[in-house]
């Protein structure tokens, strides 16, 4: 098994890396958006003076190559507001997606004695200003992705329940009226060997012609500890239930020195993309060996292909 030949790694990776913010010593896991004519990158940060807990900041390019990263987090949960009061201070790994002119946000943050990493559903309209809605998501809950628009009527999330030490994490799928209660929740997809064996996560789906575009990593754990690559799955476009292609092999995987080496080796972790149609272009930002940010791009079309084909 090997990598799909579509996607290049940019030749300036890493783009950002922890000198760029100082005090820093991993940047990692972004979520991108497009805003206005910028490219936006929520990044999850950890300072060395807060060994125990990562933070949220906001990362802005004209050009997607080059970021100007906010000094201050953007995602300041009051913990003296019930029931937020539970958030410990680890607040990365946000999935962002448009939906009209707001960007909702969704973060797993984990909970001190409350049985690990909750989902919370902000929003916010300019990246300056970050409004906290509601938690939608019991713990053992990482990676729960939006839909950008209604389905027959309805908001629909990706999740990932499970996960943890020694556990296993599918996707499930589940539907609202509102975006704050959440409900008719379906088994989608299993974790899957060879690559995907131990856990699955999902990202931001993206609309196309031929069906939901999901990208997804993989964990799978051999002797010398977990190795996360990248793959793709498509849903039905009315039936997000039904998966309709899938790649069976991965689009990326740990194979550049920053995503060999680093904080946590053989690391490559999505949290979402940003499709140029006018370019057949996938903007994949992701994280590197829970160190740095880095890009690959190709085309959505040979993407969709290996899909529909099982590559
Ligand atoms: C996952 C999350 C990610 C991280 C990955 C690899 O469980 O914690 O933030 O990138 O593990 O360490």
């Amino acid at each position: 098994m090997k990598t799909i030949e579509i996607l290049s790694r940019h030749p300036e990776n890493p783009l950002i890396t922890p000198d760029d913010i100082p005090g820093a010593m991993q940047v990692f896991n972004p979520s991108p958006a497009l805003f206005n004519d910028e490219i936006i990158l929520l990044v999850s940060v950890v300072l060395f003076d807060c060994p125990y807990g990562g933070e949220t900041r906001v990362a802005r390019s004209s050009d997607g190559i080059h970021f100007r990263i906010d000094d201050q987090p953007f995602i300041n949960l009051d913990k003296n507001v019930y029931p937020y009061s539970i958030a410990h201070q680890h607040v990365i790994d946000n999935r962002v997606t448009r939906i009209g002119d707001d960007y909702f946000i969704l973060t797993p943050v984990a909970t001190r004695n409350f049985d690990g990493p909750c989902t919370i559903l902000g929003k916010t309209c300019d990246f300056n200003n970050y409004e906290v809605i509601d938690i939608v998501t019991l713990p053992r809950n990482r990676g729960a992705s939006l839909f950008p628009e209604k389905i027959n009527n309805q908001y629909f999330k990706l999740d990932r329940p499970g996960g943890g030490k020694g556990a296993y994490g599918a996707i499930w799928l589940s539907s609202s009226p509102d975006l704050v209660h959440w409900g008719r929740y379906r088994p989608l997809l299993a974790p899957f060997a060879p690559w995907g064996g131990t856990k699955i996560g999902p990202t931001p789906p993206i609309k196309t012609k031929d069906g939901w575009l999901v990208i997804i990593h993989g964990v799978h754990t051999p002797c010398d500890g977990p190795h996360y690559r990248i793959g793709a799955l498509l849903l039905d476009l009315n039936d997000p239930c039904k998966i309709i292609g899938q790649t069976r092999s991965y689009l990326l995987a740990p194979e550049a020195e920053y995503e060999k080496n680093g904080v946590v080796d053989n690391v490559v972790f999505p949290c979402g993309a940003i499709w140029r149609p006018e370019k057949d272009e996938l903007m994949l930002y992701y994280g590197g060996a829970d160190t740095c940010i880095c890009l690959a791009s190709g085309s959505v079309e040979e993407i969709l292909q290996a899909c529909r084909n099982y590559r």
